[in-house]
């Protein structure tokens, strides 16, 4: 056996190794690890998993004792809104007078602020700005991501957005699932005649197919943006010209985004705060992935997060994610994201460390490289200053990450990104 770094002394060594693709419902309550374990590789490459007394016959030049620290997979961050130009703090005093996230767009602030902002951004000025949050993202132990466009609302801006994404891929060689998000808001030059600004985006379709610019197409349905009748029409048109689908769905006034996600077999369904009981309980018997943004719930200042008990009880399979955007989630801390899940969904630590692993690798098609540690893999692999998983939904509010390897090479340590 090869190998060019072996980590050994692993306290807990968090495989994430289940039998089946994600886990669902009761499953989600396991946690596939090894005591006291090993993890080596070569060339980024894992070529080796199993415990530290097993590994004590194996050679390699580069052997770190990791002294009972948790090491995991790197974490799957399945929902963002990477590339986009300015910021929205000049928002603040709205927010604190509570006027609510739909009335802001409404008046033509909000989403419709940082299209303009994206708009007069050039390629350079966005591909830094992404790159910088890319960066901060995998300081947190973040090694797969998935990527929105979506502030661009025409051909040239979506496009420009789209294409930052795929030189981030390929300058980073990071593990990044890309989404094109026209349809995330009407803009003001189509306020009027939503419908054809939805044939406008859907007219880019096959360009982006053909570039191969993105793997995926979502829509923010909504009310006072896309009706269910059109995410409907609009992603049906998506899953015709080759794509898979995700919708914002449910995420402020319940619509019905839910059971349309689970009736066209979309990849996700994200948010689902307002989504009706009845959907809650459908995920059970879907593939669908629901992908809950509690730190958006929490930057709305709202009451009522998204029902993961219920969908886990249901036997459904949740995902968690930061939703890193610069109106309703600004932030890049996943571990953050993880109390949140712990305190407000109520879920269970074992629960929480499946949805930023495997579920959340397959709510962006890459659970066939992401989200595990398994020989073959990428040695993407996160040890944490934590004694055991339950510490990191425990203590709140700073950076757990000792090191981060991507594909086995450090990226991060002690918090900061290694430039
Ligand atoms: O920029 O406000 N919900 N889209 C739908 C967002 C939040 C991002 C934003
Ligand atoms: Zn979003």
């Amino acid at each position: 056996m090869q190998l060019d770094t072996l980590l050994v002394n692993c306290g807990q060594l968090l495989t994430m190794d289940h039998e089946t693709a994600h886990a669902k419902g009761e499953q989600m309550g396991f946690l596939p690890h090894i005591q006291d374990g090993a993890i080596g590789w070569k060339d980024g490459i894992i070529t080796f998993i199993g415990t530290s007394e097993e590994a004590k016959s194996l050679e390699c030049p580069n052997v770190i004792d990791c002294q009972g620290k948790l090491v995991t997979p790197g974490l799957v961050d399945p929902h963002t809104h990477l590339v986009f130009g300015g910021s929205r703090e000049h928002e603040i005093a709205l927010k604190q007078q509570g006027v609510p996230y739909l009335e802001i767009l409404r008046q033509g602030g909000g989403i419709h602020s940082t299209v303009e902002a994206t708009r007069n951004a050039s390629f350079e000025d966005l591909y830094e700005k992404a790159a910088f949050h890319l960066k901060r993202l995998v300081s947190y132990g973040i090694t797969t991501v998935e990527a929105k466009s979506g502030y661009g609302l025409e051909k040239h801006a979506e496009l420009k957005q789209l294409e930052v994404v795929k030189k981030l891929k390929e300058d980073t060689g990071m593990e990044i699932a890309s989404t094109f998000l026209g349809a995330h808001a009407i803009p003001k030059e189509y306020k009027e005649n939503p419908d054809s600004f939805l044939s406008e985006m859907a007219g880019l379709f096959e360009e982006i197919k053909e570039k191969e610019l993105a793997e995926f197409v979502d829509i923010f349905c909504e009310e006072g943006v896309f009706t269910i009748e059109q995410s409907k029409r609009f992603l049906q048109l998506a899953k015709e010209a080759g794509f898979s689908v995700k919708i914002h769905a449910d995420e402020i006034v319940s619509l019905g985004g839910t059971e349309l996600a689970i009736e066209l077999g979309a990849a996700s369904a994200d948010h689902l705060i307002a989504a009706s009981d009845g959907a809650v309980g459908m995920f059970g018997r879907s593939d669908t992935v629901a992908v809950l943004l509690p730190g958006t719930t929490f930057y709305l200042n709202k009451d009522s997060y998204a029902k993961a008990r219920e969908i886990i009880n249901g036997g459904g399979a949740v995902a968690l994610a930061t939703d890193f955007n610069p109106g309703s989630s600004p932030t890049e801390n996943i571990q953050f994201i993880m109390n949140l899940a712990m305190l407000k969904l109520k879920m269970t630590c074992e629960e929480i460390w499946n949805a930023v692993t495997v579920n959340a690798a397959k709510a962006v098609h890459k659970d066939d490289v992401s989200g595990r540690l398994k020989i073959g893999r990428n040695a993407d692999v996160v040890v944490w200053n934590a004694p055991n998983y339950q510490y990191v939904p425990y203590h709140y509010g700073v950076n757990h990450v000792h090191t981060v390897f991507q594909k086995g090479v450090e990226a991060a340590k002690g918090g900061a990104y290694l430039e």
